[in-house]
């Protein structure tokens, strides 16, 4: 009896001893509001989140979208609101769709590229916003569209000026890329908010749909994008952000629950993570009523991405 009591004592601090630490906040990381297109920036010790807001009420199948969001954490796994601090009515010449959009800093401010539909050239616009601090409030930097419709001619729709991505080089130049079935680059100013040369067009990406992405990890280029609808996340790479790209294949499968799946890419604390979307937030959830998620993003020895694996847990609080 006595070895039998002892046997459970042992059992019983074993048990204790290996209980699981508590869990991670999971995916979604933001499970107060329906948030969309993700994009990120680390700011120091700090990830600034920016998101759309998908507002639509169920049953509704489509996209109303009025403000965009922001959220800072320290950890990726513990996100702080703040006030939003971009909404369409800010672009007194746009109408309605805060669509996507990227937050970049230079000297000292921070520049909001977004996409919105615009109040009188019709179609889908892109506008630049700026501030002085991370989570602003921004405000708009030209009184006026930087893209409009009217100058792209890539694709013969109305929406093919959306989902901006902006990065600056090794060497100081600044570059944005977009746009829907078609997709373009052109270099910007050292403002940040004037073209500096002609729209160009980036070729060699198979079955492009929107939602490019382009960011930078050992001496290599990355523009990942939405491809097809239902869309996936497939990736090319290049020395270079006037390309040539070469394609490389899946990085995210479909979300299933989300005709789309926007992905942003950073580095943070000696991790990589792959930020995205799914309609997987209760009941209501789906393709316009959606919610960012993070998992972690690894690269192959050859600079190559590996799949990535969406999770409902999610990713643990970076040191
Ligand atoms: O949120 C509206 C649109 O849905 C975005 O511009 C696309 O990337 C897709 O996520």
């Amino acid at each position: 009896m006595r070895i039998l009591f002892t046997c459970l004592l042992l059992a019983a601090g074993a048990a204790r001893a290996q209980a699981p630490t508590p869990p991670p906040a999971g995916n979604p990381v933001i499970k107060s509001k329906y948030t969309a297109d993700p994009a990120a920036l680390v700011q120091g010790g700090t990830v600034y989140l920016y998101t759309g807001h998908d507002e639509a009420p169920p049953p509704q199948e489509r996209y109303v979208m009025h403000e965009w969001l922001c959220f800072s954490s320290t950890d990726m796994v513990h996100w702080t609101e703040h006030p939003s601090p971009l909404k369409v009515s800010d672009f007194a010449w746009a109408k309605d769709d805060a669509w996507a959009s990227q937050v970049i800093a230079r000297n000292g401010k921070f520049y909001w590229y977004a996409a919105v539909e615009h109040g009188t050239i019709p179609g889908k616009a892109i506008g630049v916003a700026v501030a002085d601090n991370p989570a602003g409030p921004f405000k708009d930097a030209r009184g006026a569209a930087l893209i409009t419709n009217d100058m792209t001619k890539g694709a013969s729709i109305s929406w093919d000026d959306i989902d901006p991505t902006v990065i600056i080089d090794k060497s100081g130049q600044a570059y944005l890329f977009w746009g829907n079935t078609a997709c373009y680059y052109a270099k910007l100013k050292p403002n940040m908010t004037e073209l500096d040369g002609p729209i160009q067009q980036v070729t060699g990406l198979p079955r492009y749909t929107e939602a490019p992405w382009v960011h930078a990890h050992a001496g290599w280029y990355y523009l990942s994008y939405a491809t097809e609808f239902p869309e996936k996340i497939v990736y090319a790479m290049s020395r270079s952000l006037n390309g040539p790209w070469q394609y490389k294949g899946i990085l995210n499968e479909l979300a299933g629950n989300s005709n789309t799946n926007h992905q942003a890419i950073i580095d943070f604390k000696g991790k990589s993570y792959f930020i995205y979307h799914n309609g997987g937030m209760d009941t209501h959830g789906g393709s316009f009523r959606r919610s960012v998620c993070i998992d972690y993003l690894y690269y192959n020895p050859d600079g190559t991405l590996k799949r990535v694996q969406m999770t409902t847990e999610g990713v643990q609080p970076a040191q």
